[in-house]
């Protein structure tokens, strides 16, 4: 796993800690499928790179309904405090554990072959009133990892650093490729893309 932009909070992507480490998870990210884990990747990607311990699982609502009821009761007692679920088509996951615990849950839909995730987004996004879910773009993955080590760096000034310097890296990144642009024109530019 790899995401260029994420190369400013460590020198040594060697020295980065796996999804899975000995440390106590604190986020979990979760899914209805392992076929929705491509989707999820980059958010255990900047877990693993502002260096928050997370537990990875595949847990469905429809399919395994009794583990992810285990999961959801016992999420807060196991020391976790941020749930990343994602799911596709009737995508009740999110949800459901939104239901089963008092912990903040970032829905992300999957795109499906059908409906190409609007479903997927219609059914997270769609939550009663007092059961919230916070819901990013169909695929989104990567804002949902982000936003929980945001919620995260509300106690933690570490990782709160690492999310200040990721928002710097980006906005470096696009004030260079603007000064390339000037420099060498737009054709030019494609042609290097
Ligand atoms: C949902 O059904 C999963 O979240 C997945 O996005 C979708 C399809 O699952 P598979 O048939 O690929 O296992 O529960």
């Amino acid at each position: 796993m790899g995401h260029s932009s994420l190369l400013v909070v460590t020198s040594d992507p060697t020295q980065m800690p796996s999804a899975n480490a000995e440390l106590k998870p604190l986020v979990a990210v979760v899914m209805g499928s392992d076929s929705d884990l491509k989707t999820l990747e980059p958010a255990i990607e900047v877990l693993e790179a502002f260096e928050i311990p997370c537990e990875v699982r595949v847990l469905s609502a429809h399919r395994t309904p009794e583990q992810m009821f285990k999961f959801g009761k016992e999420a807060k007692s196991k020391g976790l405090k941020v749930i990343v679920a994602g799911a596709g088509g009737a995508a009740h996951l999110p949800g459901m554990l939104a239901a089963l615990t008092s912990l903040p849950v970032i829905g992300v839909p999957v795109s499906s072959k059908a409906l190409a995730g609007v479903d997927s987004m219609h059914s997270i996004l769609q939550m009663p009133g007092g059961i919230p879910v916070a819901t990013v773009a169909i695929g989104g993955g990567l804002n949902a990892g982000l936003l929980a080590a945001q919620i995260l760096a509300i106690y933690d000034s570490t990782i709160e650093e690492k999310v200040i310097a990721y928002r710097q890296s980006l906005h470096d990144q696009v004030v260079e490729k603007d000064k390339r642009l000037l420099e060498i024109g737009p054709s030019k530019y494609l042609d290097e893309m």
